[in-house]
């Protein structure tokens, strides 16, 4: 992607368009041939690749925080913050800002470098996003990175987070566009690239990935990740969620996907967007500790740590330090 603009562009947006113009791009046939490696053959290209990027015995931790619960005009099936399904959650209000700092400072005691404050809302109003950018600012007074994912951004909303000094925004592509309007339809996949587009102009990091097992096909799973791969601004952060099956919303029976999918997804993600943070997402708190190894093994260089997700349980910080302890792995 080249730049050709009178207005300066800043390092991190510079950077970004410098990566995306030296990558290739990815066709969703190349990543559905990867999917149908052996399995050994899949992890192994995947460990090669994430060997020459990254320290593979090392683990980047990031700690979530639902600043406001609940409540969400959008009809995404898998999720039970929509208020459209009865999965029993009570609307809450934007928590205080001395709350948010003090969870962000509970979370860098315990071995967390970056903190991601979630929002259940279409797009922030001006008056909220005011008081998210105050808790970016102590976020990063506290010498963590700061995250949101606060739904979809309006003109200008992403300069006034860049101005309060915020790393990454979370936006999730989510599924590939052929599958996306079988799970969402208050908003199109178009909607979420334009979001992003945003983030990356603003020269803020992207942090972007999806859901695996909301019975997608393998070939909507390879699309999803070339669309992901070939972003105009490459993600930075790729989380990989597993479907958590939220009772009350349409997913709520979606048959579990094979396991060995997902670790394939991973090695897929990592071969296909060799310098991002893969961030093994929602659903570690069902998955053993060996199938977990399998995911850092194929890629995953990222959790979420910390007892909590935005309204559903993670796994267990005593267990996760027993597993890094067990795999040597060393937290960054
Ligand atoms: N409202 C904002 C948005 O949609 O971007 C931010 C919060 S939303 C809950 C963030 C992400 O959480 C979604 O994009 C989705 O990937 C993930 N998520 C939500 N419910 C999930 C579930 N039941 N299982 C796995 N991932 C889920
Ligand atoms: C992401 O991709 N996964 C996180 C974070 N971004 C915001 C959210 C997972 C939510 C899991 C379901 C819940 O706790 O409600
Ligand atoms: Fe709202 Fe985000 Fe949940 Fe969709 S995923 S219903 S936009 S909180």
């Amino acid at each position: 992607m080249s730049c050709v603009s009178a207005l300066p562009v800043s390092a991190v947006a510079q950077q970004a368009s410098d990566r995306a113009s030296a990558r290739p791009l990815w066709r969703a046939e190349e990543i559905l041939a990867l999917y149908e490696l052996p399995f050994m053959d899949l992890v192994w290209r995947a460990q090669n690749v994430h060997r020459q990027h990254f320290d593979a015995n090392a683990v980047q931790r990031s700690t979530l925080l639902s600043i406001k619960t609940g409540g969400c005009s959008e009809d995404c099936g898998y999720c039970s913050q929509s208020a459209r399904y009865g999965a029993g959650l009570e609307r809450e209000r934007l928590l205080p800002v001395e709350e948010v700092l003090s969870a962000a400072k509970a979370a860098k005691e315990k071995g967390s470098s970056r903190f991601c404050m979630g929002a259940a809302w279409k797009t922030p109003k001006d008056g909220d996003l005011d008081q998210v950018l105050e808790m970016v600012r102590g976020v990063k007074a506290l010498g963590m990175e700061a995250c949101v994912t606060l739904g979809m951004l309006r003109e200008g909303q992403a300069e006034k987070l860049k101005a309060a000094g915020l790393d990454y925004y979370n936006h999730n592509l989510d599924t590939d566009r052929a599958f996306y309007g079988q799970v969402i339809r208050s908003h199109t996949h178009e909607d979420r690239r334009e979001t992003l587009a945003r983030v990356g102009e603003a020269g803020i990091h992207i942090c972007s990935g999806g859901i695996v097992g909301m019975g997608e096909s393998r070939e909507n799973r390879a699309a999803f990740l070339a669309e992901l791969a070939n972003l105009p601004t490459p993600p930075e952060s790729v989380p990989i969620n597993h479907l958590i099956p939220m009772p009350g919303t349409p997913l709520a029976d979606t048959p579990p996907l094979d396991p060995f999918e997902f670790v394939r997804t991973i090695a897929a993600a990592r071969i296909v967007m060799p310098e991002a943070h893969v961030r093994l997402s929602a659903g570690r708190e069902s998955m053993s500790d060996e199938l977990q190894a399998l995911c850092f093994l194929a890629g995953a260089n990222s959790i979420f740590y910390g007892a909590a997700l935005l309204t559903s349980p993670n796994a267990e910080v005593s267990r996760d330090e027993a597993l890094f302890a067990r795999l040597g792995l060393k937290a960054v």
